[in-house]
């Protein structure tokens, strides 16, 4: 498995490429640089007309997708990885569950928080953030009742998914973005279960090499990055 991903440092291109770390896939990176305004280029809005990252190009297959829970569900289809199969009805069904529940509920309020002024203008945002910040508590809460209830050590249970991974990302953002106004990091340390489950994802070396490819391998879930630099990552 071969891929193109078009990235930027801890954006929603980190969570793919912790899972094409994790596959082993062969992926080469493509740097958006979001400062210079290289998502707006024409080229870019070529293959996401939203302007946004990350994006997928499969090389073996000639597909190219954006949307992060578009791209962990292919990843999880084309390397048979990651994911309950098909032929798991029950096991897929609540693996769907979560992914849906990320992509348009966790992921969508984490951009609310971080981009608050995009939605409601400057003069509500700050308050508007103690609303989204609300909500954050709220899901994280909900997702440990979920993790102490079905026991294991991953959110599908006993087998990692793609839906870890991506719930890592969603909890990193919201602990460090915007930088002056992120959660308080109890709102998901005060969770045992969620706070465990973080740090076995954190440890796993899949996240290390994300981590260091982006030039983050200071941080992790739960700090802040301490210098902020992208290096291209070579195919491996
Ligand atoms: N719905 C998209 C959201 C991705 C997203 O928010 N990307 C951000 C970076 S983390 C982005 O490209 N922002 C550029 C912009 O909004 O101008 C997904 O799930 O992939």
């Amino acid at each position: 498995m071969s891929y193109i991903l078009y990235s930027y440092p801890d954006c929603a291109s980190h969570v793919v490429r912790m899972v094409l770390e994790e596959l082993g896939a062969t992926y080469r990176d493509e740097n958006v640089d979001m400062r210079a305004d290289a998502h707006h280029s024409d080229e870019f809005l070529r293959l996401n007309p939203r302007g946004m990252v990350p994006v997928l190009a499969d090389l073996e297959t000639g597909a190219t997708l954006s949307e992060t829970g578009a791209i962990l569900a292919y990843l999880a289809e084309r390397s048979g990885r990651l994911a309950p199969p098909i032929t798991a009805p029950e096991a897929r069904a609540i693996f769907l569950q979560w992914l849906y529940f990320i992509s348009n509920t966790l992921h969508a309020d984490a951009q609310v928080q971080y981009y608050t002024e995009r939605y409601v203008g400057d003069e509500l945002a700050e308050e508007s953030r103690a609303v989204i910040h609300q909500r954050m508590r709220g899901h994280f809460a909900m997702i440990e009742a979920s993790l102490a209830d079905r026991g294991g050590d991953w959110l599908l249970g006993g087998d990692l998914s793609v839906c870890d991974f991506y719930l890592g990302g969603c909890a990193r953002w919201s602990l460090i973005a915007p930088r002056h106004a992120p959660l308080e990091p109890e709102a998901v340390t005060s969770h045992p279960h969620l706070n465990s489950l973080l740090e076995r994802l954190e440890a796993r070396e899949s996240v290390v090499r994300a981590f260091a490819a982006e030039g983050t391998e200071r941080s992790s879930y739960f700090r802040a990055p301490v210098r902020s630099r992208h290096t291209r990552v070579a195919a491996h």
